[in-house]
Parts: C-alpha cells; structure tokens; sequence
C-alpha cells in the first residue's frame, strides 16, 4: 500500500512561549503545495500544546502530546490524561519513548495501557520501541524488537490508530545512527511481526524511524524500505531544521 509518510517532532522538556514562533514557521512552511504528500506533527511540551493547536488550527500541521496517563481522570499528581490532550484538539500522543522507559520506568503493559488511553480518546498513539546499546552489542536488537512489539501495541492497534516509532536507544541525542542494512532490517522485521498479529493494518501502518535524524540524513533514512517517516527530537525545535528534514519526506 502506498503509506503516507509521517515527520513528528518530539521537543522533549524544550520549549517555552517564545518557541511559538517555531511551530507558527512551520505551519506556514508545510503549507507549501510540496507538502501535500506528507503528515507533519509536533509534540511540544505539555504547557504549550493548548496554545500551539490553537496557532496551528488553520495549517496542516497536527499538534500532539509526548505521553499521557493511562486513566482517564483522577488523582494523578503531575499526569496528563490522553482525554485532556484530545480536549486540547492534539491529534497524537507520543508513548513509550526511551527516557520514559528508562526515567520513569515504564515497562511495555504500562505502555500499552498509554496507547489504549491514546486511542480511545481519539488520538494516534506513536509507540516507541528500540534496543540498547548493551542489546545490540549482544547481538538481541530483533528479540527485544519483538518483545515490545507484542508487549507495547494494543490489539486495537489499526494503521490509522497507531504509529510505530523505531529508536536504538544508544542513537538517540548522540549524533550515531545504525547503518542503512541495520534499519532495513530492522523495519521489515517489525513490518513482520505486526503482520502476524495486525494483518492487512500492519501493512498500512506507518513505521517511523528516530534518534539522531537530521537535515543532512534525513534524505538517506527515508529511502529506505519500510521507513514511513522519522520521529525527530532535537532537529524539530529549530523551524528551519524541521522543515529541511520535511523536504526529504516529500
Ligand atoms: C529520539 C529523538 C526523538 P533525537 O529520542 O524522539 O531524539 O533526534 O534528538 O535523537
């Protein structure tokens, strides 16, 4: 199936007012007839996501959270409901990204859970997964690959429901990126998996890839098989930037 590619900015704790002035850049860059092809998204931190839909509300580009809670309301100090984010008008929601699993100890039922949350308040959920350095140094990236993948995605899972986004957690902010053949098979072997489970969903679905994903590689990334996309952290806080890496996904 033709997939249509999907360039998501993650901002990380990054991020205030002042930053509006990015996201207002990049609603009027993807309006460019050359984006009609391609999905862009921003996760900005939770503080903004309000105000950016708002500025973003007459652009293609979407707004979406960097994680939300798996309960809908109640007394979670500190937590953002998925619920509250569609309230907002974001259209996606991040979940299971490397630093809440490693920072905050998310393990994938918890992830799950999130991306159940993500989508039955009408959100995408983007779902990360990705092996460590320590993983792939033992030669385990497809096992790990293949335990988050049945662990983390939901079988509600549809293509239009949910992104996968694959980030090897020792490329992620370090400036390294696998080679070409490692993320080709890495992709098709995700594409497999899913389709045993998901079947023809999987086949649509749309398999970002992320960490370290910059002007300068995104050309190289996105040609590969399988890889409908990239998840971008610090490349997407710059408007220029983001765009440029926009520019190779058309
Ligand atoms: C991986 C990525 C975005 P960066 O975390 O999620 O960040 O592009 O800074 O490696």
């Amino acid at each position: 199936p033709n997939i249509r590619p999907l360039v998501a900015g993650n901002w990380k704790m990054n991020g205030l007012r002042d930053s509006l002035a990015e996201i207002k850049a990049i609603c009027e860059g993807v309006e460019e007839p050359h984006f009609e092809r391609i999905d862009t998204l921003i996760c900005p931190p939770a503080t903004l996501v309000y105000v950016a839909t708002a500025l973003a509300e007459n652009c293609a580009l979407h707004i979406g959270g960097q994680d939300c809670h798996s309960q809908e309301s109640g007394a979670f100090t500190g937590d953002v409901s998925a619920a509250m984010l569609a309230d907002c008008l974001a259209s996606y929601c991040i979940v299971g990204h490397s630093e809440r699993r490693t920072l905050h100890g998310e393990d994938d039922l918890t992830v799950r859970a999130k991306a159940e949350a993500a989508i039955a308040a009408g959100l995408t959920a983007i779902i990360c997964i990705g092996e460590t350095e320590d993983e792939r140094r033992a030669g385990k990236t497809l096992d790990v690959l293949r335990s988050q993948l049945s662990g983390s995605v939901p079988e509600t899972a549809t293509a239009a429901n949910t992104v996968i986004a694959y980030e090897p957690v020792w490329a992620i902010g370090t400036g390294l990126t696998p080679t070409t053949e490692d993320i080709a098979a890495a992709h098709a072997f995700m594409r497999q998996a899913l389709t045993m489970r998901l079947a023809d969903e999987a086949q649509a679905m749309r398999l970002l890839y992320g960490g370290s994903v910059k002007p300068g590689n995104a050309g190289e990334l996105m040609a590969i098989e399988n890889v409908d996309g990239a998840l971008v952290g610090g490349a997407s806080l710059k408007a220029e930037d983001f765009l440029a890496i926009c520019e190779a996904y058309r």
